[in-house]
């Protein structure tokens, strides 16, 4: 046999299959078909049992021909049930798709209540010259309780009070003060910083979590009071409470603030009657406050007979729980339950 014209027969066939296949309509026509072109019996196959009788020289070129038209085959049938299953997934759309219904809107996440107010607290601060001072959670003994002015027996220091990583050397950091140790550390006066962030403590109850958050504020300089003080934090509680919020300054103590005093105002819900949310008082306990004591600024290597500085701190989470009078209670805010989250929309 001539090897031209098996070379012939086999663009043949493989045309003929390319006919048929065409008009068929389901995947098993199409592998019936493919079956009587290459199976055992198939068209092709029989033709290739005369390849062994060819010349030698020749049958290096019609056994390529042979793998073309197989290859050209398997593609066409395979392109042909491709075709089919497209055509059937776009006549069931087609059927079953109501292009007059209204889309549907993208679900749209917002910042969580305690993120909103953290913002706002730190916003009026920027607005009076304060930079946003970052640092790590994870910190030292020293700046986050030893250049604190903590004593070595103070009962924060206690494993039961603070999460300890490698005890007595690094920590969860318990307030935000050693990132305005390091700041302190960094570089020399005018500082005015804020410092919001996570800080963790060892509690674990239905009115603590563990992980909170705080902001804190710092300002050294050369001449700062006690009335720069007084003045920054009443500016500050008429910004977040109203222009006519009252408020009153109470001694305290804390071991970084010589003298310190912790700041309330009179009671949002009841002004000052006495009722649940201020346990009868009619005050609420905002933040607390002081002028840094010189110990703590000879530690961090300011000159305490040059400058003077004052400080502060608040918890983020009990100004939310004003500002959205009917959270119930503080673990709503940490458990992100969407249901939840969802009424906090801005
Ligand atoms: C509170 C009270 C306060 C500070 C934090 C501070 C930081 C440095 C030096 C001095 Cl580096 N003080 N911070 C001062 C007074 C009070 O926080 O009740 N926070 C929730």
């Amino acid at each position: 046999m001539d090897p031209q014209e098996i070379i012939n027969d086999l663009q043949h066939l493989a045309d003929r299959f390319d006919d048929s296949v065409s008009a068929l309509a389901t995947e098993q026509q199409i592998r019936d078909l493919q079956a009587s072109f290459l199976g055992k019996k198939g068209e092709i196959t029989i033709l290739q049992k005369l390849l062994g009788k060819l010349p030698g020289e020749s049958r290096k070129e019609v056994g390529q021909a042979f793998n073309q038209a197989k290859q050209r085959i398997t593609t066409a049938a395979g392109d042909a049930i491709d075709g089919l299953v497209n055509r059937e997934a776009s006549e069931y759309l087609d059927r079953h798709t109501d292009l007059t219904l209204p889309g549907r809107a993208p679900r749209m996440g917002r910042m969580h209540p305690i993120t909103l107010v953290m913002y706002d607290i730190v916003d009026v601060f920027v607005s009076m010259g304060f930079d946003v001072a970052l640092g790590p959670e994870i910190e030292t003994d020293l700046y986050n309780f030893g250049k604190l002015n903590f004593p070595d027996d103070h009962p924060a220091r206690d494993m039961q009070d603070t999460l300890f990583i490698k005890e007595g050397k690094t920590l969860l950091r318990t307030h935000t003060s050693p990132v305005q140790i390091r700041t302190m550390l960094e570089k020399p006066p005018p500082i005015q910083i804020v410092a919001p962030g996570a800080v963790y403590r060892r509690d674990d109850d239905p009115t603590h979590s563990p992980m909170f958050f705080q902001v804190e504020g710092l300002l050294v300089d050369e001449g700062v009071t006690f009335a720069h003080l007084k003045g920054v934090l009443e500016a500050f509680l008429a910004r977040i409470f109203g222009r006519d919020v009252r408020s009153r300054f109470r001694p305290s103590f804390f071991p970084f603030t010589e003298p310190s005093a912790e700041v309330d105002i009179e009671c949002i819900s009841c002004k000052g009657a006495g009722c649940n949310l201020c346990s009868g008082t009619g005050w609420l306990e905002i933040l607390g406050s002081g002028m840094v004591d010189p110990h703590v600024l000879e530690g961090v290597g300011i000159d305490p007979e040059r400058y003077t500085g004052f400080a502060f701190g608040l918890g983020v989470d009990r100004i939310a729980m004003l500002r959205y009078e009917g959270i119930s209670s503080i673990r709503l805010l940490y458990e992100n339950d969407p249901r939840f989250l969802e009424a906090f929309r801005r």
